[in-house]
């Protein structure tokens, strides 16, 4: 079991030393939580699996619908197959096991909104034609009931056997791509093909016979493909002949591949060899998943394959070295998007029988979830601002096909970046997004319609009506993912999105807004320490037990130590007079509270503890009491009316070089008690008040914005 970063078990001092999370413009990549999708008892078997994502709206929210399969028969000619199969609703959280079993190893959802899965082994060849039957089922219920039925592949390469690994990936145009492998008559190795149909799976072609051709020492077979960030197919396969991952791309959708290299890992990572897995996020970051030895993650940060960035050893279970090193985990790895920077990977513990002859047979079937962000921490969290009516989307946006509830305004900041979570732009119409206040703006994030040549500029406004010069212009992009644009800090609260005269706008399909004076969290690993923040220590992102002020994730100080204290430090240019505000909620507030500081540079250049104010709960009184350090001691200095745990309240510390402005909850208080002179002040810090006998606290911030008080 992997350690989160934020796992106080990770920490084998017995003061927890402090951290500081990456810079704000630094990409990350953090291996997140690990839970299990099947997790039998002894002897019962889980192993191979695999996964499919698509999207679903539930109660108005768009969720990624998760299906995944495993087989729990023994990896043997001798027995019959046995496969299990479940669906995740919430995004591959909690998962209904089917009775009946459907592969999610080759899965679509098709332009009429119907689901396809291939099966992995085919039918019998029809003894006139010489074609392939495909074992196939469909779904037109999103997943609730499935029609079994066959398809043909018409075989011109003249293959002894086939079997379909995986994935199909549809084209704009409604042809479906989909990767087979198999021995051609005379050939010695396998080779990897690429099926094509142009009638939603019933027939399928050859559209490329061979995409390494075998020779008597190499070939290739399990094969997957993705779009990379600019728009090119690529290509993962498993060597046959060599214990690699080889890697290919194709610049005409399929028909043809540049020769297959192995994989250039990053050091310390295994080049193989078994059954790759790739994910383009919606944020346009590639994510490479394969197996044996152990289970490997690595990362294209900008999605186009040519470099692998990062490289993290996701699940290891491997007994021994020598030959035992490729047992345990079976390393088939899977892995779905589930938001537009995070993806979840799914393995096992386990080969059913044969990795697990020294476990005592437990086996099990585990998914990660894994961080992967771009550059930038404050991003705002549209979807749950819209869901909340904080913010409001409005322009000329089109009804959607009626197989695709997920085509609305909403599309546009579901997270999602499939063809149709996307909202239909009608012809010289114009998408509006209205935010919740006034944000000076640094970082947009825009994707358009799937695939095609769109065009679009973007200008902000204050008001709502008089409008900036576009601050981003794109012309005949044709995006998969979505593009990034550094611009000027601008303070805006409305952002217009229309086509330039003689444009093509069809869709926007992903919005993204960052704001250069807020940080948000909704950016960054949870479980991990927010970039941007330095000298933490018990304090983490996090999206479980109460989500963000009006998002999904925030930073929590957990303190349960009773040796040293839960903390964090926003740093800031130094100031003479200063603002801080950010949003405050206490999980627990513990018996001794909250204190919030305010560091500062000495005119020497010291750094010092300017001002220090004590929050503590009297729930009883209705009150917080607040209490200011005079260097000395504490003086209060009033009290603010209550709020119960879990309730999200407004704070903002104005300093001055001799007085302070204390709000909380809707109440002032003005102070001059300081700790220490400050020629200059440098950001905030949070913390627990911990002493040995404290009980423990938990508190919570979101939206921390530092800037000069003017
Ligand atoms: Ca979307
Ligand atoms: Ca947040």
């Amino acid at each position: 079991m992997a350690l989160l970063a934020g796992d106080p078990r990770s920490s084998l001092a017995t003061a927890v030393p402090l951290v500081s999370g990456a810079a704000p413009g630094e990409y990350g990549v953090t291996p997140g939580a690990e839970w299990s999708v099947s997790s039998p008892g002894p002897g019962q078997l889980s192993a191979f699996p695999q996964a499919f994502a698509t999207d679903r709206v539930t109660d108005g929210v768009t969720e990624r619908q998760v299906h995944v399969s495993w087989a729990e028969n023994r990896d043997s000619t001798l027995v019959e197959s046995i496969d299990a199969h479940a669906v995740s609703k919430d995004g591959a959280i909690t998962f209904d096991r089917h009775d009946e079993f459907l592969p999610a190893l080759s899965m679509a959802r098709l332009d009429d909104g119907s689901l396809l899965s291939v099966e992995f082994v085919p039918g019998p060849v029809d003894a006139q034609t010489g074609d392939i039957t495909l074992n196939i089922a469909r779904s037109t219920d999103l997943g609730e009931t499935w029609t079994r039925g066959t398809a043909t592949v018409e075989d011109t390469v003249g293959f002894s056997w086939i079997r379909v690994h995986r994935g199909i990936l549809q084209l704009v145009d409604g042809t479906l791509l989909m990767p087979i492998y198999g021995l051609a008559r005379g050939d010695t190795r396998n080779r990897s093909a690429l099926l094509a149909s142009v009638d939603r799976g019933d027939t399928w072609t050859v559209r490329n016979p061979a995409i390494l051709p075998p020779t008597a020492t190499l070939g290739t077979n399990e094969m997957a493909i993705s779009r990379t960030s600019d728009g090119r197919l690529i290509g993962f396969l498993r060597g046959d002949g060599q214990a690699a991952v080889f890697q290919t791309y194709s610049d005409d959708d399929g028909v043809t591949w540049t020769t297959p290299q192995v994989i250039d890992a990053p050091d310390g990572a295994p080049t193989g060899a078994v059954d790759p897995g790739v994910v383009l996020q919606p944020n346009g970051m590639l994510l490479l998943t394969y197996g044996r030895p152990d289970n490997s993650l690595l990362v294209s940060r900008d999605g186009t394959g040519r470099t692998w960035d990062d490289y993290h050893n996701i699940f290891a279970n491997a007994p021994r070295g020598g030959p035992a090193r490729t047992t345990g985990s079976s390393g088939n790895t899977a892995i779905v998007s589930v938001s537009a920077n995070q993806s979840v990977m799914f393995g096992d513990a386990c080969a059913n029988v044969w990795g697990c002859r020294e476990y005592g047979q437990l086996h099990r079937v585990w998914a990660r979830v894994i961080d992967a962000v771009t550059p930038g921490t404050g991003k705002l969290d549209l979807e749950t601002k819209v869901a909340s009516g904080s913010v409001r989307l409005s322009g000329d946006v089109l009804d959607g096909p009626d197989a695709f509830p997920e085509t609305r305004i909403e599309g546009a900041v579901d997270g999602s970046a499939d063809r149709y979570a996307a909202a239909p732009i009608a012809e010289d119409g114009t998408l509006i997004i209205e935010l919740d206040q006034v944000y000076t703006l640094d970082r947009i994030g825009l994707m358009l319609a799937y695939g095609t040549a769109q065009d679009a500029d973007v200008q902000l406004s204050v008001d709502g009506r008089a409008w900036g010069q576009p601050v981003v212009k794109v012309r005949e992009t044709v995006d998969y993912s979505v593009r990034y644009h550094q611009i000027e800090p601008t303070q805006a609260k409305y952002v217009k999105i229309n086509a330039p005269d003689g444009g093509t706008l069809d869709a926007v399909t992903e919005l993204e807004l960052y704001a250069a004076d807020t940080m948000t969290f909704e950016n960054d690993a949870v479980n991990a320490v927010p970039r941007g923040f330095t000298d933490t220590r018990h304090a983490v992102v996090a999206d479980t037990i109460i989500p963000g002020a009006d998002s999904s994730r925030r930073l929590t100080l957990v303190d349960w130590d009773a040796e040293a204290t839960a903390t964090a430090t926003l740093p800031a240019p130094a100031t003479p007079e200063q603002r801080v505000s950010f949003q405050y909620a206490g999980s627990a507030y513990g018996s001794t509270g909250v204190v919030f500081s305010i560091p500062g540079q000495t005119a020497g250049g010291e750094t010092t503890t300017a001002w220090q104010f004590w929050v503590t709960a009297n729930a009883a009184a209705g009150t917080f009491r607040v209490r200011a350090h005079t260097g000395s001691g504490w003086a209060d200095i009033g009290t603010v009316p209550y709020a119960p745990p879990e309730t999200w309240m407004p704070v903002t510390i104005d300093t001055t070089a001799t007085e302070a402005r204390f709000s909380l909850n809707g109440a002032t208080l003005d102070t001059t008690a300081r700790w220490n002179d400050a020629a200059g002040y440098t950001g905030v810090t949070v913390s627990s008040y911990t002493v040995e006998s404290a009980s423990g606290s938990q508190h919570d911030f979101d939206d921390f914005r530092v800037s000069p008080l003017s």
